[in-house]
């Protein structure tokens, strides 16, 4: 099969065949992660490319992103089949104020393919949810993401919060999304940082030291 096609079917928006055609690749011995990063991913980045260009509305970003979850639907159930004891437990969330949850399910996804328990908050996830998470699940790894210049803020007030309820030195935090950068990390207290979803699962390795 052209696995290509994967490609162009979610820039195009059509789930149906982009699942038929998700399920034809695993049938064929493609790796769950293979259709994630080398399709997928490139799919949506694409998808945002034209829409920067005027070309894509909000409709069209929506059916693309409804295909792309149609194919991860599919492929998280493989991704985390692992009889391994978890690797760490992370509480991830996207931030106060912002929508976008793509990029964050991506890195879920990434996270427990890896062996890590997640704790998935959602979106426009308060500061003081991510402490109540933290504090109830005895987290490791707290991961926050943000896809709008707006709400990054609201990962430094997670941190701030984290400090004020005692636990900032019991967790790491793991910054990540569209407009966040290393240098942002380091400015509001962050643990690290990572730009997409396979360097978050190094990332979180790296700071619990595993292997
Ligand atoms: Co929105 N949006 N959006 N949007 N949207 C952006 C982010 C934008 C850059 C588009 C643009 O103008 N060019 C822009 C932000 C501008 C800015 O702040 N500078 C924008 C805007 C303005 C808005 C609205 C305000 C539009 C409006 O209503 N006027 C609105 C805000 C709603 C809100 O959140 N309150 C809005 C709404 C939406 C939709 C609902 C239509 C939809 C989201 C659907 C959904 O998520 N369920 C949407 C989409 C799809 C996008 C774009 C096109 C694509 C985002 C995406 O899913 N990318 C985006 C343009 C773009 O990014 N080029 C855009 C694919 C995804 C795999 O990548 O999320 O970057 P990404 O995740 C990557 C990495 O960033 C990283 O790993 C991921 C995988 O590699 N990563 C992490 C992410 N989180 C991480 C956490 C980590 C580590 C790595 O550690 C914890």
């Amino acid at each position: 099969m052209d696995l290509k096609q994967i490609y162009e079917y979610t820039v195009s928006g059509n789930a149906p065949k982009v699942k038929e055609l998700t399920q034809q690749a695993l049938a064929e011995g493609v790796s769950p992660s293979e259709i994630i990063t080398k399709y997928l991913i490139p799919a949506m980045a694409e998808v945002g490319d034209r829409f920067e260009r005027n070309e894509f509305y909000v409709p069209e970003l929506l059916i693309a992103a409804r295909a792309m979850q149609g194919a991860l639907s599919i492929l998280k159930p493989l991704l985390t089949e692992t009889d391994l004891k978890p690797a760490g437990r992370v509480v991830i969330g996207t931030v106060k104020g912002d929508l976008h949850d793509i990029g964050k399910n991506l890195v879920s996804m990434m996270l427990q393919g890896a062996g890590f328990e997640i704790v998935d908050l959602g979106v426009d996830v308060a500061p003081d949810k991510f402490v109540e998470a933290v504090k109830e699940n005895k987290a490791q790894v707290v991961a926050l993401s943000a896809l709008l210049t707006t709400t990054m803020p609201s990962m430094k007030t997670t941190i701030d919060a984290l400090e004020a309820a005692g636990l900032r030195d019991k967790v790491k935090v793991i910054i990540g999304g569209a407009p966040v950068t290393q240098r942002y990390a380091d400015e509001i207290g962050a643990d690290g940082y990572a730009p997409d979803a396979n360097s978050a699962v190094r990332k979180t390795k790296e700071l619990l030291k595993i292997a």
